[in-house]
């Protein structure tokens, strides 16, 4: 029928459409044409014992052979074997992985000559790859896996996005993300091309990188030199991403270490430097080598010889030059600067560019970052050559300032965007955890590339711990931004996820991540105070607090579950986040509740105070967790960076805990005090008796914590039974608003009638009068009841109460084993509930 049509091909077209889904969820990071299975056609990377060796050219770049002995090592990883590289001679039988550059490995270009590879849609493209299987592609040999690049990243890229395909992470080292093993993986047969970026550049800026970076990289590799710089030019590739401006806090790139441009230049990556450092010269050189004034007009000679050197050292290198001039550091140059004299500077620049390169200058890349002042004098008419690239900025807040006019004539150099997930400078610093949800890193980056801003993307990624996801997130965009839509953004963090903790924990990951993203983009953590939020409307601090913590219970519950093999990674890029900030809320919000109460001279300000102590206490020991604990100490001084004690847009020197008050609690005996009747009951924690009596034989004892609420009052000892008439007893003061027959309820715990059934009684009157005798299990009320099971046995009396004011109520034990925990007086107002209302106010008599 035709109803029954209808549902199966909705069944069907629902199949398919998840179908499509899955397998687009697949390809966001390859798993395209990596298989665990032997497919006809297909290239064991690894099977049977044994890995294909890998062959490169000699002749390739030299970059290919280091990134070959990245690519064999992550076959280790993934399946236990080493492959060998080989570098001179095709094998004469077997399998092999050829790797390399189009026009620049001899094998590839035979079998394109050959006809056996198709490689003309590489031809003179930007960073394309394609991976293939040819069969039979030399004499003796039965299967070649081709990896081919159109260039020299697009070669590396093509070992590397295999590599990510087999599981290895790009945050394999970085974040101590777990390699799967496994003992056989094969390429499917077919044809995958990787297609060129949409963005040239796309890099991250090392910045702000004291005291954590700096801590760190000094401790484990002596230094920011050339070891340290392989391992963020290895992120970078896997990330595929290609441009730097390495990290220029007392530190200078090709100073520092004369190997750190070689060895950027051999792997691929693009050094440039920051939007005040010029000629690849970094800020600190001035002050190590500089002499007299950072001004053109006063200054000239020294400053061109200066920049000279800086051209002279990176001239065989890939590199987008820094143009342009700002003042000494990150300043702006004096007030009323002459537009002409920047733009002769610029020209300048370009004329050093050209002598020291003997090209034309326009035939190396240059940029101009529009940043800060810089922008101003754009607008106000400055100029540079049109083959210089534009660097448009953000406000470091991640706001784009700045795009182009769409009706504007095209500029040839292109556009770029220097973007912020850290920053040093007012209205405060942020630079200690991630606070950029990736919602507004996309919606501001789209809107950027859609004005057409695609020849550099550089984000300022402070230590870069711990900024992973959205370092992958945006060079991710970067390479492919129109891949991106407002409904597929959180599919990334959960893709992303999976890649760092397998798919079955994925979701939940990304969602936690998702959340503490948006909690930190409301406020940073360097900003938020006991004032940011409101204690009264809304309820609103107690519910960011609340939801704070929340969700950091679900990262402590994940990390509970997660395998022992990912918790390293899960801490650092889930859990410490969540946990540290929900702290940090945590605690403003004990520092406000301190305040208002203390406003209010009420004592409870004292129990926030502690609470303020306590959080203030756990930030550190969250520090020396993350610095000491994750990952074996690997990351020592990562969470070296002050985040409590800001007073203004500077961090502090040191922390310092927010100001508390507390107040002074007179200390009132309990006989003095009295509960007090309201909205219709009196409810009294048992232990709290004005007067306890005992004999010579009973004592009374608190025992605290027994019980449903606060705790438990009996006699000792237990084998002590008191004659009929003893007075064992415990009494309350009570003020009564209201008159008239009282139910007053004792609630003792679940004590059995284990004296032969006969069962155990309590007296109880108020004032001294008459005694009504109540036996709270006398009956047998068989093995097990509900009462037993819900905790508490529940007895209850009627008392006329005639007139209103001071009363006392007595309860006195016949037997020992009665646990009294609280009492309930009705009064006429009195609600269900299972714990019993909680304790009424008491007052002074
Ligand atoms: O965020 C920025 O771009 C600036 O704060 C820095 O680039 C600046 O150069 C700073 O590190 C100090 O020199």
């Amino acid at each position: 029928n035709y109803t029954y049509v209808r549902k199966m091909i909705i069944s069907s077209v629902l199949a398919l459409a998840f179908v499509c889904l899955s397998i687009a969820t697949m390809a966001q990071y390859g798993h395209t044409y990596v298989s665990l299975d032997d497919e006809v056609g297909g290239f064991a990377i690894s099977g049977d014992h044994q890995t294909a060796p890998i062959l490169i050219d000699a002749d390739d770049y030299p970059g290919i052979a280091a990134v070959a002995g990245w690519f064999a090592n992550d076959i280790k990883m993934v399946t236990g074997q080493s492959p060998e590289i080989l570098q001179s001679e095709m094998p004469g039988t077997g399998q092999v992985v050829l790797v390399g550059t189009i026009g620049k490995n001899k094998w590839i270009d035979q079998l394109a000559a050959e006809g056996k590879l198709d490689v003309s849609d590489l031809k003179g493209q930007w960073e394309k790859s394609l991976t293939q299987v040819v069969e039979h592609p030399f004499s003796g040999v039965e299967k070649a896996l081709v990896l081919a690049g159109s260039d020299k990243r697009g070669t590396i890229y093509a070992m590397l996005n295999l590599s990510r395909e087999m599981g290895v992470s790009p945050w394999y080292w970085w974040a101590d993300v777990p390699v799967d093993q496994h003992e056989a993986v094969y390429v499917r047969p077919g044809r995958f091309v990787t297609e060129s970026p949409k963005v040239k550049y796309r890099g991250i800026f090392l910045n702000d990188e004291e005291p954590a970076l700096g801590g760190w990289v000094r401790e484990t590799f002596g230094g920011f030199n050339h070891n340290f710089y392989e391992k963020v030019f290895e992120l970078i590739l896997r990330q595929r991403g290609n441009f730097l401006w390495p990290a220029m806090w007392g530190k200078a790139f090709y100073d520092d270490d004369p190997e750190n441009g070689r060895l950027a230049d051999e792997l691929g990556i693009v050094v440039s430097t920051s939007h005040h450092e010029p000629l690849g010269k970094a800020h600190v050189e001035w002050d190590r080598y500089g002499s007299g004034a950072w001004d053109y007009s006063k200054n000239p000679k020294v400053l061109t010889d200066f920049w000279t050197q800086g051209m002279e050292r990176m001239k065989d290198y890939e590199t987008v030059v820094t143009v342009g001039m700002r003042g000494d550091g990150d300043e702006a140059m004096s007030e009323g600067t002459n537009i002409a004299l920047l733009e002769k500077i610029v020209r300048d620049q370009r004329k050093i560019i050209s002598k020291v390169t003997g090209k034309k200058a326009e035939e190396t890349p240059q940029v101009w970052a529009l940043y800060k002042e810089v922008q101003d004098y754009y607008d106000k008419g400055m100029r540079v050559p049109d083959d210089v690239t534009l660097l448009l900025c953000d406000d470091n807040w991640g706001n784009v300032r700045k795009l182009p006019d769409l009706n504007a004539q095209s500029h040839p150099g292109g556009f770029g965007m220097y973007y912020h997930f850290d920053y040093v400078g007012g209205p405060r610093n942020y630079k200690w955890i991630n606070v950029s949800q990736i919602q507004r890193v996309w919606e501001q980056m789209n809107l950027t590339y859609s004005h057409g801003v695609d020849r550099i993307w550089v984000v300022n990624v402070g230590d870069l711990k711990p900024m992973e996801y959205p370092i992958s997130f945006f060079l991710d965009m970067a390479w492919e931004p129109t891949r991106f839509n407002a409904q597929n953004l959180l599919q990334h963090t959960e893709d992303w996820c999976a890649e760092q903790f397998g798919e079955k924990y994925a979701k939940e990951a990304a969602r936690i991540i998702n959340l503490y993203t948006k909690y930190n983009h409301r406020v940073t953590p360097e900003l938020l105070n006991a004032k940011t939020y409101s204690l009264e409307n809304y309820n609103e601090f107690e519910r960011v607090r609340n939801d704070y913590r929340d969700l950091t219970l679900d990262a402590l519950r994940l990390y509970n579950f997660i395998p022992n093999k990912y918790k390293d990674a899960f801490d650092q890029l889930v859990l410490f986040p969540a946990n540290a900030c929900s702290n940090l809320y945590e605690m403003y919000y004990a520092v406000a509740k301190n305040h208002q109460l203390a406003a209010e001279n009420n004592p409870k300000a004292n129990h926030w105070a502690d609470v303020v102590k306590a959080c203030y206490d756990r930030d550190s020991l969250l520090t020396v967790h993350y610095n000491q604990q994750i990952a074996d100490g690997k990351w020592n001084h990562t969470m070296d960076q002050i985040r409590i004690g800001y007073t203004y847009w500077q961090e502090p020197r040191q922390r310092k805990m927010p100001q508390v008050k507390r107040v002074d609690v007179p200390v009132v005996p309990n006989e003095e005090l009295v509960f007090k009747e309201a909205e219709g009951y009196v409810s009294i924690e048992a232990e709290n008796f004005q007067l306890s009596q005992g004999t010579e034989k009973i004592r009374w004892e608190v025992i605290p914590g027994l019980g449903k609420t606060a705790s438990g009052v009996t006699t000792f000892p237990q084998n002590e039974y008191p004659l009929e008439n003893d007075p064992v007893y415990l009494e309350y003061a009570i003020n009564f608003e209201s008159t008239g027959e009282f139910d007053v309820q004792v609630l003792v715990s679940t004590t059995l009638n284990f004296n032969a059934n006969k069962g155990l009684r309590y007296a109880i009157s108020f004032d001294g009068g008459e005694e009504q005798i109540i036996n709270i299990n006398g009956a047998y009320r068989g093995e097990l009841g509900e009462w037993q099971a819900t905790r508490i046995n529940q007895t209850s009396t009627k008392h006329p109460i005639e007139k209103a004011g001071l009363h006392r109520l007595r309860i006195r034990v016949l037997e020992p084993g009665i646990v009294l925990q609280k009492i309930l007086i009705d009064t006429g107002g009195l609600k269900p509930s299972y714990l019993g209302a909680p304790q009424s106010k008491r007052i002074k008599q």
